[in-house]
């Protein structure tokens, strides 16, 4: 791998060429990086040397602002960041509605912008009417009403949820061109609070020899999943707050169950019953949907961990580079089994890699914001991001996924991504 100190850059030996196509070190955003790429020639951004012009006196400076408000809004300049909706044609209240992650940054999926999947809309639920029954293999059934619930001791993580159908449209025989949001945008992050299943089950009593619990939603689709017994005890919450305010309706109010790390679907909304039993229950929907099909036709059932991934959010589909010079790559990294430990970036179509940097804190089944330096030359470029988690688990190809599961394959799709760049600095989605 090419490691020289300032080859081809010709201005500064600080700037180093780490893979090809202009890939550079992470250094960059580290302390000296600021001031090297405004000192280093770099044709970053438009900030002009100082002149001594004086700043003109803005409309918004001579006279007060508007007042208070009783829940903000984002700018009226960026109304047009929204979430795009889909739905199921002849479906009443089923479809999605995807994040918007080509316009957002950070790590936090706001929570008006967090991707819904309904299967049959959002219920209007009364919390004073809502309840939670615990019940089966138990020594004790017990009915929580939503105030008991909010007096229980709670946990606080930060935690992302991705649908299994999320980045399934990069399984068909030609590249979308789509938003990243909407092709990875089945997927957010949030700071999730709520109470630990384990406190609630050992309150009913689990009864020896229980190992899996069906729970259901109180929506019109009462839709209901099975889950491990293991799983509930281990890190499953019952959700009662989201980034700090009560769930949305639309993500699950008045409580939802939250699963860290697993496919969205069996975080069950508006979670009203718990039913312990002994074996799964074999529901319509983890039967019929959400399982994944392998060459042959067999398909396998019951798949619950989504498995380390990555996305460039920026630049990607939709979005175009300027002029030639410095750009900041940058995307989002997760896994359903514990931490990302590294990210790599690619500028040749996977020729050659270096470590992005990644921005702290890396957190457990949480998004890991990467960044990595590149100097566009202006001529062509295919940008990937690989990701590695704690256990080792490296990104697959798009190639190995449907050489194992072929292209009818739906659901968890954790490929790596290719944005194909053009000299005029248009991006496209390619399979590569
Ligand atoms: N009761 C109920 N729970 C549900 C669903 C639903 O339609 N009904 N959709 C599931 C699916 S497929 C996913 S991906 C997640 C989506 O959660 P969100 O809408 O809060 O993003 O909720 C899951 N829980
Ligand atoms: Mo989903």
């Amino acid at each position: 791998m090419p490691n020289t100190k300032g080859a081809g850059t010709g201005e500064d030996p600080a700037v180093e060429i780490v893979a090809g196509n202009g890939l550079l070190h992470r250094r960059l955003f580290l302390t000296r990086g600021a001031a090297m790429l405004g000192a280093g020639g770099l044709g970053l951004m438009t900030a002009r040397p100082g002149g001594a012009e004086p700043l003109e006196i803005p409309p918004w400076m001579r006279s007060p602002g508007t007042h208070m408000s009783a829940y903000g809004q984002p700018s009226e300049h960026e109304s047009d960041v929204q979430r795009v909706v889909g739905g199921t044609p002849n479906v009443v209240g089923s479809g999605v509605s995807f994040t918007p992650h080509h316009r957002l940054h950070g790590t936090i999926t706001p929570n008006s912008l967090h991707f819904e999947r309904h299967h049959s809309g959002v219920p209007s639920i009364d919390p004073q009417r809502h309840r939670l029954l615990i019940h089966g293999a138990v020594r004790r059934a017990l009915t929580f009403t939503t105030e008991a619930l909010l007096r229980y001791p709670t946990v606080t993580r930060i935690q992302f949820l991705e649908c299994s159908g999320n980045s399934g449209q990069n399984l068909g025989p030609e590249p979308p061109q789509a938003p990243c949001g909407v092709i990875h945008g089945l997927m957010s992050c949030s700071e999730w609070t709520g109470v630990p299943l384990a406190i609630l089950m050992e309150e009913a009593g689990v009864d020896p020899g229980a190992t899996w619990v069906l729970a259901e939603g109180a929506d019109a689709a009462a839709m209901s999943r099975s889950v491990p017994l293991e799983k509930i005890m281990d890190d499953a919450i019952v959700a009662l707050y989201q980034n700090g305010e009560r769930l949305r309706p639309e993500n699950g109010y008045p409580m939802r169950l939250f699963l860290p790390g697993w496919e969205g679907n069996m975080s069950v909304k508006w979670l009203r019953r718990l039913q312990v039993t002994d074996a799964p229950t074999m529901t319509r929907d983890e039967t019929s949907h959400y399982t994944d099909v392998l060459l042959g036709g067999k398909a396998l059932i019951l798949t619950f961990p989504m498995e380390v991934k990555s996305v460039i959010t920026s630049p990607s589909t939709g979005l175009s580079l300027g002029a030639a010079g410095l750009y900041e790559i940058t995307g989002l990294a997760w896994s359903g089994l514990g931490r990302i430990r590294r990210v790599e970036v690619s500028a040749d179509g996977g020729r050659t890699w270096a470590d992005a940097a990644l921005t702290e804190p890396v957190l457990d089944k949480s998004f890991t914001r990467f960044r990595m330096a590149w100097r566009w030359d202006g001529g062509p470029a295919v940008l990937m991001s690989r990701a590695v988690d704690e256990t080792g688990a490296v990104q697959p190809t798009r190639a190995s996924i449907v050489a194992e599961h072929g292209e009818r394959m739906n659901y968890h799709n954790n490929a790596i991504q290719a944005w194909s760049i053009a000299d005029s600095g248009e991006v496209s989605n390619v399979y590569a």
